[in-house]
């Protein structure tokens, strides 16, 4: 095995540099950022790349090509991770690019391309409520005003960024110049069951779904637990628990093509006992493949809300603040990738992705593909039980290089 078992060891390595004491929390800017930025870079170097920190906190390996002009592929994936999550999200497509390049080295192969592998540095957008913060950048859709938000201590992105020893100044020039990139192709676990019930190792994406992100705030009427009679309360807890619900139905109501999800909720200053809660917050996560099923899914939703709000005397409030449209790969590359897998002497596998990608942000304007690799215990992810094989990420490897080896521009 040339490269499964270190890939998993190194990931194993890695799993270590958590902000939690059970599982793995690794968010952006913090002490575990840098430590695994420098395990990384340290990987980078030995794989032959000029590699360090970017402005934003990228983790960014170069291998040289042999023709000057010619555009770099990229490839990578995030190093942040989920509050209490897997090992191999992100990761693995960072520590799959850098041991193509290690094997290139190790061979004194330089390809015509040059190589950039890059570990982005906020893909979950945990700490900061922004999402790929670090691909955003480099594809040149970095909004400046991210550098204002704050975290749940107050501190802002800015201050977050200059602590680290990054530079909230420089972010323009982290932009790649759209004719110096030949390609993006990421690799990355597919977080669902479908490779794993079908029996395959590896899968060629062929979309990656739309998204849209709502948090919403409601305002009813914090009372006495005790001596508010039950008609006529404006409980917001009651309120937001029965949209929850609404949030649900509506995905079970279009569960061939619309997934919706409430993953966080907050009752203000953490609710009591015996107080009728009057401000609660939650978020809605909806997304489909199919752009226009999840306009009319949002649209259908927010008028079940509306419809709750106003039955119940409570004041509701919609912040969208995250949507990407779904995110087609081009058909060039998949094609590419799939001979790769051919050559592996695999069958192919075309799937479409529920979750989202840094690919997403190149694909406006830079061929994009993504190798999929099969994951365990059902598929789970964003959860510890997220697991993979070495024989699987040996697989994944070596249809990586090969579609990096004999990649042509399209
Ligand atoms: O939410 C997602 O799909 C990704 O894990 N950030
Ligand atoms: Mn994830
Ligand atoms: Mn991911």
């Amino acid at each position: 095995m040339r490269f499964g078992n270190r890939l998993m060891q190194q990931a194993e390595d890695l799993s270590q540099f958590s902000q939690s004491e059970i599982g793995l929390t690794r968010t952006y800017l913090t002490a575990q950022h840098r430590q695994a930025g420098d395990y990384l870079l340290a990987l980078m170097r030995e794989a032959g790349m000029q590699a360090d920190y970017d402005a934003l906190g990228n983790v960014v390996g170069h291998y040289a090509g042999t023709d000057p002009d010619a555009p770099a592929i990229i490839s990578g994936s995030h190093m942040d991770s989920v509050v209490n999550a897997g090992k191999y999200d992100g990761l693995f497509g960072v520590l799959s690019a850098i041991a193509c390049v290690r094997d290139l080295h190790e061979r004194g192969i330089k390809l015509a391309f040059p190589l950039e592998v890059v570990a982005f540095c906020d893909e979950e957008g945990v700490r900061f409520n922004v999402t790929m913060i670090g691909s955003a950048a480099l594809s040149g859709h970095f909004d400046p005003a991210w550098l204002t938000r704050m975290d749940a201590e107050g501190i802002s992105m800015s201050e977050a960024l200059l602590a680290f020893g990054g530079d909230p100044a420089a972010w323009g020039p982290l932009r790649r110049e759209v004719k110096r990139v030949a390609c993006f192709i990421e690799s990355h676990i597919e977080q669902g069951p479908v490779l794993l019930n079908e029996g395959y190792a590896v899968g060629v994406v062929t979309a990656i779904a739309g998204c849209t992100r709502v948090k919403i705030s409601l305002a009813g009427l914090a009372g006495h637990a005790g001596t508010v009679p039950m008609p006529g309360r404006r409980d917001a807890l009651a309120a937001a628990a029965e949209m929850t619900l609404a949030v649900e139905r509506v995905g079970l109501e279009r569960a061939d093509r619309v997934v919706a999800t409430v993953g966080k909720f907050e009752v203000a200053e953490g609710g009591a006992v015996n107080v009728i809660a009057g401000a609660v917050s939650f978020t809605i996560d909806l997304r489909s493949g199919d752009d226009a099923a999840r306009h009319e899914a949002l649209q259908t939703l927010r008028a079940a809300l509306a419809e709750i709000a106003q039955r119940r005397g409570v004041t509701l409030d919609w912040q969208q603040f995250y949507a990407l449209d779904a995110a087609p790969r081009d058909a060039g590359l998949q094609m590419q990738l799939a001979q790769a897998i051919t050559h592996c002497g695999l069958e192919v596998r075309h799937l479409p992705s529920g979750a989202g990608h840094d690919a997403m942000q190149f694909a406006a304007a830079t061929p994009t593909a993504m190798l999929f690799v099969r994951c365990g215990n059902g598929g789970i992810s964003h959860n510890p039980l997220e697991t993979m094989t070495a024989d699987d990420a040996e697989t994944a490897t070596r249809v990586l290089l090969h579609f990096i080896e004999h990649f042509t521009l399209n």
